[in-house]
Formats: C-alpha cells, sequence, structure tokens
C-alpha cells in the first residue's frame, strides 16, 4: 500500500494558465515505528529507481517539518506542496501545530502520520493511546479539527478515494490546508491489485473562477460613487498571481491599497498608491485612510484582527466593504458585497468595467502626502541609533538587512517583535520578498520556514530574521540546512527575553512578568542577571558558522559576508528590548482584567474600555 502511494504521489501535475507542474515536490520525513516499514521502504525503492520521483528530505523535528512544507508551498504560491511522513504517537502529533499553522494560512501540505494497527494484533503499542470507551480512536483524531480533509486508510481499498480526495482538497483555492491520511503501519505493508489507471499521470487545474458580471456591476457602482475608497490587499492576491493587475487597477483608479502580513509584497513599497502594512501593525498612511474611508475593498484577505485593528480600524460610520475573494467565508465579511472569484480574474473585470473613474483630485494628493510622510518615517527608523549599553536598535537592524539585500531575496519571520515592525517597516519590491507567517503567528517557523523558501527558490537569498525566544523552540533544523546544502542567512536577534509580550504585558498592566530571561533569585522571582547563555556557540555547534556584529559597521561587513558564501550564516546581535517601531496610533483587542489588586492593571483597564468602545460590528448590510 505504501508502494502504492508513492507512485501514485510522484504522478501527480498541477496545471495554471496552460503550465503544468509536478504537484508533490517530495516528501519529509522522520523515521520510526510506524513508517520505517511500510513507508520507508516504499520511499527507499523510489529513490534508488530514480531519486527525482518524490525526493526525501529527513529532518530533526516533525512540527518543523511541516512549516518548511508550508513555506516552500506559500512560495510556490500554492501549487506545489510536499508530504511529510511520521511514526505513530509523538513523531504525529508533534505535526498537529504545522497542521493548524498550514490551515490557518490556507497553504497545502500532505500530512502522512502512520497510525497503531488496523488489526490491533498487538495492542496496545507503545505509544498507542489507550480510549476505556473508544475502540477507534488513535491521537490521530487530534488532527481532524485542524485538517481540511481527514482520513484512515483502515483498508487498502480506501486508498483511491483517499488520494483523490486528498489532491482535490490540496489544489482547491477554497479549501486548501492540511490534509492528513492516517496510515496504520499494518495497512501500509499490507499488498493489493489496484487497477493500473490509478498510477496514470494525472493533471489536476488549478480553478479561477470568473465573478459573475452582476456582482461586478454592483461592485462598480459602489465603488464608482466613492469618494475615499481604499483596498485592502490579502495573500490571496498574491496566490492569485493578481499582483500585476491591483498596480493597474490602483494606478488606473488612483484607489490606494494597505497589506496585510500576507498580502504584504502585493505591490511593490514605491507604488505610488501603496500605503504599506494596514491595520494593528499598520502605517500611519494606511491606517489614516482606513479610518475614513467610505468603502472598503478587500482583496483576498481573511480581515484578521490585526488587519483591522480588532474592528476599530474602519471608523467612517458609513463604511461599506466590497470584498473580492475566491473563498465566500472571507467575501461575506463585515457584510460586504460579496464577489466571489478568483482575484486575478475579478481585478481584470473590475478595472476595465471601472474605466474612466478616478478618486477625486484632492484624495489622490492626500495618499501621496501620507504615503511620502510614511516613507520619511521609515528612512528615520532605519537610521535609529544604538540604545542603552551600545546595543542595537531594531528598527536599525531591519533597516540594514533591507538595504544589502537584493530586491527579490526573501524576508522570513513568524513571531516576536519583528513581525510588527516588519510589516511597518519592510520595503517590499518583490511579491515574493516578504515571508512573516503571521496567520498562526508561531515561535520556530522562522528556520524551518526559511528552508522551504530556499528549496523553493534557490536562486534567492533568504534572509531569517529570528529572535532568541524563537531560535530556542527549534534551532535543530539548522542541521537539516547543513545537510541539504541549503544556504540561509540568519540574523539572530538576541534580546535576552520577549520585547514583543513584554511590551504588550506592560500595555496590560501586567509589569513585563514572565517575559524576560533572568536568573531566578532568592527573591523567588526572574529578577536576576542575564543568563549565561551563548546561542552563537550554540548554532555554530550545529555547523553553521556564526559572526558577532557588535556596530552598524560589523553588521554590515557580517552580512556582506554572508552573502558571498555559498553555505549558511548566522549573523548575532544584541538589540535593545525597549526600543520599539514608529506608532501608527492603532489598537489590538487583548482584554484587561475588570477587577485587579494592582494600580498597573486597574490603569490598563481604563484605557482598555476606552478603545473598547471605538469597536464595531460591521453588519450594515452592503447593496
Ligand atoms: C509557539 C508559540 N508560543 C508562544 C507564542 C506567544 N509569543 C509570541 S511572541 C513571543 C515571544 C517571542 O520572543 P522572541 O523570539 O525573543 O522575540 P522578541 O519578542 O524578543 O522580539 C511569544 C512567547 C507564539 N507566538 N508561538
Ligand atoms: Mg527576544
Amino acid at each position: 500500500m505504501a508502494q502504492a502511494l508513492v507512485r501514485f504521489l510522484a504522478a501527480q501535475y498541477l496545471e495554471d494558465d496552460g503550465v503544468e507542474e509536478r504537484l508533490i515536490a517530495g516528501c519529509f520525513g522522520i523515521f520510526g515505528h510506524g513508517n520505517v516499514a511500510g513507508l520507508g521502504q516504499a520511499l527507499l525503492e523510489s529513490e534508488l529507481t530514480d531519486p527525482s520521483l518524490l525526493p526525501y528530505v529527513l529532518g530533526r523535528n516533525e512540527q518543523a517539518m511541516v512549516h518548511s512544507a508550508v513555506a516552500y508551498a506559500r512560495m510556490k504560491n500554492r501549487r506545489q506542496a510536499w508530504a511529510v511522513t511520521t511514526s505513530i504517537g509523538p513523531g504525529a502529533t508533534n505535526m498537529i501545530t504545522g497542521a493548524a499553522l498550514a490551515t490557518i494560512n490556507r497553504l497545502p501540505v500532505l500530512l502522512l502520520p502512520a497510525d497503531s494497527f488496523a488489526t490491533r494484533a498487538a495492542s496496545p503499542l507503545l505509544q498507542e493511546l489507550e480510549q476505556p470507551g473508544s475502540g477507534d480512536v488513535s491521537v490521530n483524531d487530534a488532527f481532524r479539527p485542524v485538517s481540511k480533509y481527514f482520513d484512515r486508510i483502515w483498508r487498502p481499498e480506501q486508498l483511491p478515494s483517499a488520494l483523490l480526495n486528498a489532491m482535490r482538497v490540496l489544489t482547491d483555492p477554497v479549501e486548501t490546508g492540511a490534509v492528513t491520511l492516517c496510515l496504520p503501519q499494518d495497512v501500509q505493508a499490507e499488498a493489493h491489485d489496484w487497477p493500473d489507471e490509478l498510477f496514470e499521470r494525472r493533471v489536476w487545474h488549478l480553478r479561477r473562477p470568473a465573478p459573475e458580471s452582476a456582482r461586478i456591476e454592483a461592485a462598480a457602482k459602489i465603488i464608482a460613487a466613492a469618494e475615499r475608497p481604499v483596498i485592502v490587499a490579502g495573500g490571496g492576491v498574491i496566490y492569485s498571481g493578481a499582483t500585476e493587475a491591483l498596480a493597474e487597477f490602483c494606478a488606473a483608479t488612483g484607489i490606494p491599497a494597505g497589506q496585510t502580513q500576507a498580502g504584504k509584497g502585493s505591490l511593490v513599497f514605491d507604488h505610488p498608491q501603496s500605503l504599506g502594512a494596514i491595520g494593528a501593525t499598520g502605517t500611519t498612511a494606511a491606517n489614516a485612510l482606513v479610518r475614513d474611508a467610505d468603502v472598503v475593498i478587500g482583496i483576498g484577505t481573511r480581515y484578521s484582527d490585526f488587519t483591522t485593528a480588532s474592528r476599530t480600524a474602519f471608523a467612517n460610520p458609513d463604511v461599506r466593504f466590497v470584498n473580492l475573494n475566491v473563498a465566500p467565508l472571507d467575501a461575506i465579511k463585515h457584510a460586504g458585497l460579496d464577489v466571489i472569484g478568483d482575484a486575478r480574474e475579478s481585478l481584470l473585470a473590475l478595472t476595465s468595467r471601472l474605466s474612466g473613474y478616478r478618486v477625486p483630485e484632492a484624495y489622490a494628493s492626500s495618499v501621496t502626502d501620507l504615503a511620502a510622510a510614511w516613507e520619511e518615517t521609515v528612512s528615520a527608523a532605519y537610521d535609529a541609533g544604538p540604545g542603552e549599553g551600545g546595543r542595537f536598535h531594531q528598527s536599525a537592524v531591519i533597516g540594514l538587512v533591507n538595504e544589502l539585500s537584493a530586491p527579490r531575496d526573501v524576508l522570513v519571520c513568524a513571531a516576536g517583535s519583528m513581525p510588527g515592525e516588519l510589516h511597518k517597516l519592510w520595503r517590499t519590491r518583490d511579491p515574493k520578498g516578504y515571508h512573516v507567517e503571521y496567520g498562526y503567528s508561531c515561535m520556530g517557523y522562522e528556520i524551518p520556514g526559511g528552508i522551504g523558501v530556499r528549496m523553493a527558490c534557490p536562486d534567492r537569498d533568504v534572509f531569517v530574521m529570528i529572535g532568541d525566544g524563537s531560535y530556542l523552540m527549534m534551532p535543530g533544523e539548522l542541521v537539516t540546512a547543513v545537510q541539504e546544502n541549503l544556504k540561509l542567512i540568519v540574523i539572530l536577534v538576541q534580546n535576552h527575553g520577549f520585547a514583543s509580550i513584554g511590551a504588550l504585558s506592560e500595555s496590560v498592566g501586567s509589569q513585563r512578568f514572565g517575559t524576560r530571561y533572568r536568573q531566578r533569585t532568592a527573591s523567588g522571582r526572574l529578577d536576576g542577571d542575564l543568563l549565561g547563555v551563548d546561542l552563537a556557540a550554540n548554532a555554530a555547534s550545529l555547523g553553521v558558522p556564526v559572526i558577532k556584529a557588535t556596530d552598524r559597521d560589523e553588521l554590515i561587513n557580517a552580512i556582506r559576508t554572508a552573502q558571498r558564501s555559498s553555505s549558511s550564516t548566522v549573523i548575532h546581535v544584541e538589540t535593545d528590548p525597549l526600543l520599539g517601531a514608529p506608532d501608527s496610533d492603532s489598537w489590538w483587542d487583548v482584554p484587561v482584567s475588570e477587577v485587579s489588586a494592582l494600580d498597573s492593571t486597574a490603569a490598563a483597564y481604563d484605557v482598555y474600555q476606552k478603545e473598547k468602545g471605538n469597536q464595531r460590528p460591521y453588519l450594515r448590510p452592503t447593496q
């Protein structure tokens, strides 16, 4: 059965705009009982026949392998995915966080967790969960809520329908996410005669549904009557390959566009209508314009709370929404006019229907002025001097990396204080140049994510910006980068704890409690010295050369050295955790205790209540 599975996966293709590509790029894995025999044997047989059929990559942590797979799929605009095979029990459940990340970010990945015997011949197995009230539950059932398709192959006869459904979901722009096929270890090793046709070359088509013309007509009427329209461009713009269509739409109409984390890159930073980041981590330009917008045009966005500033960003009482989205789930959000279809097709239709429309002149010039003012803010942040003890200002590190990287290079990040700062400050010059995982914002994504990006685009340098907290979650994948001869430039930002959650904690009155990496003292608290931990030595021990940079010139030299190298480099910098990026007058809803014995909490609660008062439900129908 495992041999059949491998053969099938190697024969799947995806066609988009007439171009065909292999759908399943390869298989990540860590072997143990449950996959060492069945799938392991099948992958070995396949590699010995032809290593390009289904390349096998050994990772270090199952969650990390899913991150790599997901990052690869994102770089490929969801045209390709990886399979990930694990042993039973902990190997399998280690993937659950990765599965959630894939599904939340709508990125395809095929998960193949091993499962205990279908026959139950030797139960309970090592690592098998026994449920007193149910005989057919395994730990793998925990994948159900985080998977877009879930199946368990109890019998070899079930394989064809499971595989066809798995491919259907992986290639569906609306449904895609984690697809989980649980493989009981005995069934993997069983023989069965399937029809030959199952293994024939199979080409899946990437759906690009055209919007209904009446819907385009209705959207155009609303937009044509708008005086202050703004676009919210999400990841769907990039996945659909609609970046040029968006640039033309904005240029033709003068409508400005703010970008979500996944949508950053949908317009290059210096496009005349580009407002940069929008929302809680947005720019002053985008946030000022959406505040008064009368029509918000959401394109390929799922309107997360960071994008909407927890439903406070759109403050015009008459605001209406027009949502272009392939997913009905997103298209109806904020009671918007739902234009359901592919982002590129919808934008092209709207551009042609709105020909001749331009935003009012005064509005167009306020767009230009606000965008220019923000660019000055960015330049100043890039030039920020060091903080206490000569430690870097994080904005200056971001600035140097941006200025020294090539336009097509890729920036990878996921959690901590950097995603917000990067969203605001990073000057994106290529649609695929900005890769911040902010659907799940999962600490530890950065290094394995960088691996996936580099595997997908070996012709681009990949800059992984990672905090010390995130680094400690998943440093082991540096070993996988060494093994696979993958070049990463890792900027390891040491600030001895959580700058991000520290600042958040302070804002909610919790006094940065538990966010510093400090020695526990006789007081019983974490208020002692910095820890005697050397993350640079840790990275070096994993086989990656490390450069410590303590000032601007050293950092410039370090980046240049890393760029010249053909293998990975870790650049270690110390930053001041108390220095943040420029503010943009926005809010994020994180509830504060209503009652408390702490003055700091009580003060934060007063502020919270005031902000909470600005939150709106956006329920007014758009017709
Ligand atoms: C797996 C996971 N656990 C917890 C969190 C919550 N969280 C978000 S940022 C952060 C701290 C990140 O620290 P670090 O990487 O050092 O970045 P810094 O905040 O210092 O910039 C935490 C704990 C998360 N996003 N992901
Ligand atoms: Mg930190």
